[in-house]
């Protein structure tokens, strides 16, 4: 049990009266399996079935008592003739429906979809049901994705490594490929299929022009060939300067007619390769990465010129909205600022692609203003699932919590209800092209993910982006029945420690609205005092702003006025010092000392009782987690114990270096009650400075 399997274990249902239940319902299968998708779908059943059921359930080739019936109308005249074709056209190409039903006087249950790849969404949904124990003798599931584009951004490089990975090295052996076709690849495939994830990012936004020559589009071309029957297309990275580095021109200005020649040249070939291609994701003029402002053009103008270029086949463009420059002003401001204009200018085949906050991916952000701010523009949301800045992978953070406070925030644009997940589905501007990318936390580690509950972030990513209104409980509580068990003693507790996992890390890393005092480059432990960095925006000391009066950046309209990119009321919400709410307060305000938190004590006290908070809850996560030994195997379940060490030991240099830190501004003393802390400030200063030196994992290529 080394977590390979991830949430796809099928293990025999130990509940014996349930098994002989299912056992009822399933006595027979039928499936004409007339695709590569569908012979996927039967090799699914079969191996789900007999793991769950204990026993092979037999394949017929008519309806019969008991039948499991499963296809579209086109690969079975018997799924055809049940009439259900206007309701399987309403639920779209990738739309599913499972319906216990009576087919030629025998009662059944029918599966069935428009195309081959619904089918096999509707394969793991049944799976998933008897997985997680639930009656399926009267099912009516009619269901199809919320969003178009679910797809994951890996973010990889040629040589292997991965920018911000935590789970060992790329998947994607380019060096093998096209020839050895490593077996993870389908097993990745699947996992991706079972939650409906339908496209690939291959390639790091850091990106690497190469990537886009023949040699590599062969190799590209070969993973395609194996994704497809699951339903997932391909896309890579566009480095902007490419027709520079790999095509001779002496510019990459995309109002230069050459350059316009070169990309349409190259995405044709690139459709030789690989017909299905999803298309290009691009980070430009972000992070010394080049782009169109090089040429005095503007994002729309970039955009566009690719744009046209994928058009004739069908391909997009995810176009990143992760602009910042150190002469402006206020970073979480500059994407607004930047992209705003520009709504209504891209051609129709652009997403932009935005990340969840204004700032970076930090443990806690309000959701990006630029939500609700574009209505002639798809946006896609741009989750990341691995953990730059929640630990790694060894602190439990579940971020099923953290999406869905993004994905239910209420951005008021068209009034009350206008929640950032219906910007996300299209529902609020009429959308039809919609997406959600998710950085990937995958790697050559046997569990995939670095530890075994970042594989529910994989997975909550995944199911949020089928449906951007589910709740992060039931998709944890589904996780935890089908990666460990069912037992409720066990359901229970864990699922209780998950939900306030992503708090925990809020508390002992940044509370209160504070946000990136991570250390610097690799952002591995606390530094909130570093201001070394060779940008301004780049130091954390720009953004707690700390000094002897209070802590906060005020981004009210005596600070950077950022509340304004907000719609009202949440402008004014924000810009209020006393209806702010708390978790955001540092984030909009420069707060004194002394300044009275709802519960009465200082804002010092508070932010000190958070940091002690954050370790105290991963103490508790401790005991509980020992107490659980006897429901999981013991591999899974010493991993998880030593993590649970790693965590309160980090949380502990979090909070202490912290609360020591900034105590230097607050001169106050740490109210008694809470232990004192191990080290001095300079043991952790010195730390960090060591650090520094040493090689970590997920290093930064960005510039
Ligand atoms: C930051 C990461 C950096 C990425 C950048 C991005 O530290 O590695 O290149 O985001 O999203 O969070 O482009």
């Amino acid at each position: 049990e080394d977590g390979y399997q991830l949430w796809l274990r099928y293990v025999r249902i130990e509940d014996e009266a349930l098994r002989q239940r299912y056992l009822q319902q399933f006595r027979a299968l039928h499936l004409e399996a007339t695709s590569p998708t569908l012979e996927i779908v039967q090799e699914e059943l079969r191996r789900g079935l007999q793991g769950l059921l204990g026993t092979s359930i037999p394949s017929v080739d008519r309806v019969e008592e008991g039948v499991l019936l499963v296809g579209t109308p086109a690969s079975c005249p018997t799924v055809a003739a049940l009439g259900l074709e206007a309701e399987l056209q309403a639920l779209g190409d990738e739309g599913f429906l499972l319906r216990t039903m009576t087919v030629e006087g025998h009662r059944a249950t029918v599966l069935a979809a428009a195309s081959d790849v619904g089918v096999l969404y509707g394969a793991f949904h049944l799976l998933r049901l008897l997985q997680t124990h639930r009656p399926i003798d009267s099912l009516n599931v009619r269901e199809a994705p919320r969003v178009r584009l679910r797809v994951l951004n890996h973010w990889d490089n040629l040589d292997r490594t991965v920018e911000r990975g935590y789970a060992g090295f790329s998947l994607w052996d380019w060096f093998k490929l096209p020839d050895y076709i490593d077996p993870r690849y389908r097993d990745y495939a699947r996992a991706n299929a079972s939650l409906g994830i339908n496209g690939t990012v291959l390639t790091n936004v850091n990106a690497d022009a190469r990537v886009l020559l023949p040699e590599f589009l062969e190799k590209v071309a070969a993973l395609a060939d194996i994704f497809r029957p699951y339903g997932i297309r391909v896309y890579l990275t566009a480095r902007f300067s490419a027709p520079i580095e790999i095509g001779g021109l002496d510019t990459a200005d995309p109002l230069d007619p050459d350059v316009r020649a070169w990309w349409r040249e190259k995405v044709a070939e690139i459709y030789r390769y690989i017909p299905d291609f999803g298309g290009f994701l691009v980070k430009a003029n972000s992070e010394g990465q080049p782009g169109p402002q090089d040429y005095g053009r503007t994002h729309a103008d970039g955009a566009n010129m690719l744009a046209e270029a994928l058009a004739p086949y069908g391909g997009v463009v995810m176009w990143r909205a992760f602009v910042y420059a150190p002469e402006a002003e206020d970073r979480v401001k500059q994407a607004y600022d930047e992209f705003v204009p520009l709504d209504g200018q891209f051609r129709e085949n652009v997403l932009i692609q935005v990340k969840n906050g204004p700032l970076d991916f930090q443990p806690r952000e309000p959701f990006h203003p630029l939500f609700g701010a574009m209505p002639r523009t798809p946006l896609m949301m741009e989750f990341q699932i691995t953990k730059e800045y929640l630990g790694f992978s060894t602190h439990l953070a579940y971020l099923g919590t953290l999406w869905e406070e993004v994905l239910q925030a209420d951005t008021y644009a068209r009034g009350e209800g206008s929640t950032v997940a219906r910007v996300i589905d299209g529902s609020l501007f009429g959308r039809e092209l919609t997406g959600m990318a998710g950085v990937a936390n995958i790697g050559t580690d046997r569990n995939w993910c670095g530890s075994i509950f970042d594989q529910a972030n994989w997975y909550a990513f995944g199911r949020l982006a089928w449906n951007p209104d589910l709740r992060a409980d039931s998709i944890a509580e589904e996780w935890i029945r089908m990666t460990f068990t069912n037992d409720p003693r066990f359901v229970a507790p864990v699922k209780q420690m998950m939900l306030e996992s992503r708090e925990a890390v809020v508390n002992y890393m940044t509370p209160l609205g504070l946000a990136h005092l991570m250390g610097p480059g690799h952002h591995y432990g606390p530094a909130p005092w570093f201001d070394q960095a060779p940008r301004p925006d780049w130091n954390n000391t720009y953004y707690h702003r700390a000094d002897t009066l209070g802590i906060g950046f005020d981004r009210t309209a005596t600070g950077s006025n950022a509340v304004a990119q907000y719609f009202s009321p949440l402008r004014e919400i924000f810009g209020s010092l006393e209806r702010c709410p708390e978790k955001y307060l540092l984030w909009f305000h420069h707060v004194p000392w002394d300044y009275r938190m709802r519960s009465g004590r200082t804002l010092w006290e508070e932010l000190v009782d958070h940091y002690y908070q954050g370790v105290e809850t991963v103490r508790r996560w401790q005991s509980l987690w020992k107490s659980l030994r006897a429901f999981v195997d013991p591999e899974r379940f010493e991993q998880i114990a030593t993590f649970l060490r790693i965590q309160e030991k980090e949380a502990v240099w979090w909070r202490d270096a912290c609360v020591l830190y900034f105590q230097t501004f607050s001169r106050r003393p740490i109210p008694a009650g809470y232990e004192q802390p191990a080290h001095t400030l300079d043991y952790y200063i010195e730390l960090q400075r060591k650090l520094q030196r040493f090689p970590m994992p997920g290093h930064w290529v960005g510039r």
